[in-house]
């Protein structure tokens, strides 16, 4: 059905989406935070991908415990011991942000600023630490960048993590605007879960992680967010003969 209401904000999901922070981001950061700890685990790009299936990096390495090592004992309580090794993983993430390694995807920088200046407003809704999201943003899109979002909906706000709804339910209700002023931005499976679930218009950037996710209910999915110099490429839906997302693709996906 036409959704004639007019757009009024565009949320982000961050980590695949903004930039691909997953494989030479986190994972890095994850690795160098059990180096520290003395503990020989290495996840690799390959065992990555499996424990991506878990949103948020503590869950993560429950996850990765409970699987993989269930007989490990650590030496402080359990959630401590969780708590320590992900707050060193986070100063290294964001010390890696820090170097500009990880740039944000094609189009992200453009569509922020065409939705600026058409006076829709901006905001974040992922699973990722606080931190990790300032440090995304400051050293891809400069010191003030931060105050373009009127909501930064992230980590342990909500207790559940996508793909439950209740993040994107949240940044809604701050925004406090109904699901059908809005359209979000997703690059995974847990993702679009999440802001389906939230009865949001979805587009979706695949990613190396991501490509072979089910991403039934998306309005299009593409591999990337689009350039006039560099086009994406449409997976599903209807792009409408455009080249890369722009205020005008999007409207024309809610009519
Ligand atoms: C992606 C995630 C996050 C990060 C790790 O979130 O699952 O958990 O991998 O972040 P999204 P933390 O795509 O919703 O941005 O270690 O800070 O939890
Ligand atoms: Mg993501």
């Amino acid at each position: 059905m036409a959704n004639t209401l007019p757009l009024q904000a565009l949320i982000f999901d961050v980590d695949g989406t903004l930039a691909d922070t997953e494989r030479d981001g986190h994972r890095v950061a994850f690795n160098h935070a059990f180096e520290e700890a003395g503990l020989a685990w290495d996840w690799s790009v390959e065992l990555y991908g499996e424990l991506l299936r878990v949103t948020g990096g503590k869950e993560r390495i429950n996850h990765y415990l409970d699987t993989y090592l269930p007989h490990f004992t650590p030496k402080a309580p359990r959630d401590a011991f969780v708590k320590g090794l992900h707050e060193a993983k986070t100063r290294h993430y964001t010390e890696l942000l820090g170097k500009g390694e990880i740039p944000l995807r094609p189009g992200v920088a453009r569509l922020i600023q065409e939705a600026r200046e058409a006076g829709l407003k901006i905001a974040i809704a992922t699973t990722t630490t606080p931190a990790n999201v300032e440090a995304l943003i400051v050293n891809t899109l400069g010191a003030d960048a931060m105050q373009w979002f009127a909501v930064i909906g992230a980590g342990d706000i909500v207790p559940a993590k996508k793909p439950a709804a209740d993040i994107y339910d949240y940044v809604l209700q701050q925004l406090g605007l109904d699901a059908s002023h809005c359209i979000a931005f997703e690059d995974s499976y847990n993702g679009i879960r999440s802001s389906r679930g939230a009865q949001l218009t979805t587009l979706v950037a695949t990613n190396d992680y991501t490509l072979q996710d089910d991403f039934s209910g998306a309005a299009l999915v593409v591999n990337h967010w689009g350039e006039p110099d560099l086009p994406f490429t449409v997976a599903a839906g209807d792009a409408h003969g455009a080249c890369c997302v722009t205020l005008e693709l999007l409207q024309q996906l809610r009519n």
